[in-house]
């Protein structure tokens, strides 16, 4: 796997960021993406330090927007996209946790754009560039959210069913050209998910993940890096990752 490159979206933070190093440490090269450019650059140059011998190629934008999307990926330079083997679509958000009755569109707009449009953005940029190769791999994070519904999850549910009905889909449509597609849907995790679904209520947001062990970024990066390193004919379609603690969306055993 040593020269390739991976693009890894939403690396600012979580489980982007956690892939975006256990790629680096196993020689990947990377491509990490995200709003937030001082977060990337403070990322990369880490990375190379650790890592000389890797290249990191820092893209700024938002998914949300298709042509910043675009012009940003054709702006890289050839020997960068000729090498590029896998596309981590991990970049998403919830945004507010309510009945259906008195949600904000605004927030509904955020999260369908940014995790089924945005993922669809990134994708039609990037596949071009995949199916230059046998044995690519495109990893898209959906969630235990995008397998289940839950009370005031209605809208985030629906965006990670899309995600998941995408995933079965480019399966079937990228067949032709031997792009292997991964699902992966984790259960709670600790990152900056329910600092951002809270819209900063850090208080809120710490309360998700106390009285049990929730997952970390580590071990969803873990998962996507055995993913991606198995032999050439070998696809692991769809995973689903829980903390011990929990059996189900709704099913969570706190001390
Ligand atoms: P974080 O909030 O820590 O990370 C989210 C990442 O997505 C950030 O890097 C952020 O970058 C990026 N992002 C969000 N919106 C945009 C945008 N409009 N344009 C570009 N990048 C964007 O959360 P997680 O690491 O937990 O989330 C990663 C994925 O995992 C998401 O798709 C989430 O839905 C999913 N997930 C999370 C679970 C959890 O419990 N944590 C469980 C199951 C799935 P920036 O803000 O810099 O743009
Ligand atoms: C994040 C996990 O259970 O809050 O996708 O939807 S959950």
């Amino acid at each position: 796997m040593k020269g390739i490159f991976a693009f890894v979206s939403g690396a600012t933070s979580g489980f982007g960021e956690a892939i975006a190093r256990k790629f680096a440490e196993n020689g990947l090269n990377i491509i990490i993406t995200g709003r937030r450019l001082e977060r990337l650059e403070a990322l990369k140059q880490e990375l190379i330090v650790k890592h000389p011998t890797i290249e990191c190629v820092v893209c700024c934008f938002d998914v949300r927007n298709e042509n910043e999307v675009k012009n940003t990926v054709l702006d890289l330079p050839d020997y960068v996209t000729s090498k590029i083997n896998i596309l981590v679509n991990n970049a998403g958000l919830a945004v507010g946790k309510g009945p259906i009755d008195t949600g904000e569109s605004d927030d509904w707009n955020r999260m369908i754009d940014t995790n089924v449009k945005g993922l669809l953005y990134v994708s039609k940029a990037i596949i071009p560039f995949l199916k230059n190769h046998r044995n690519s791999q495109i990893v898209n994070i959906a969630s235990i959210a995008g397998k289940e519904v839950y009370p005031g999850g209605n809208v985030y549910c629906a965006s990670k069913h899309a995600v998941d009905a995408l995933s079965r889909a480019m399966r079937i449509d990228l067949l032709p050209y031997g792009i292997k597609v991964t699902n992966i849907a984790p259960g709670a995790a600790d990152t900056e998910f329910s600092l951002v679904r809270y819209k900063g209520d850090s208080e809120t947001a710490k309360s998700v993940y106390e009285g049990y062990t929730p997952l970390y970024a580590e071990d969803i990066a873990d998962s996507v890096f055995y993913v991606c390193s198995r032999p050439a004919h070998v696809t692991i379609n769809d995973l689903v990752i829980m903390p011990t603690a929990q059996a189900s969306a709704t099913n969570l055993l706190k001390d």
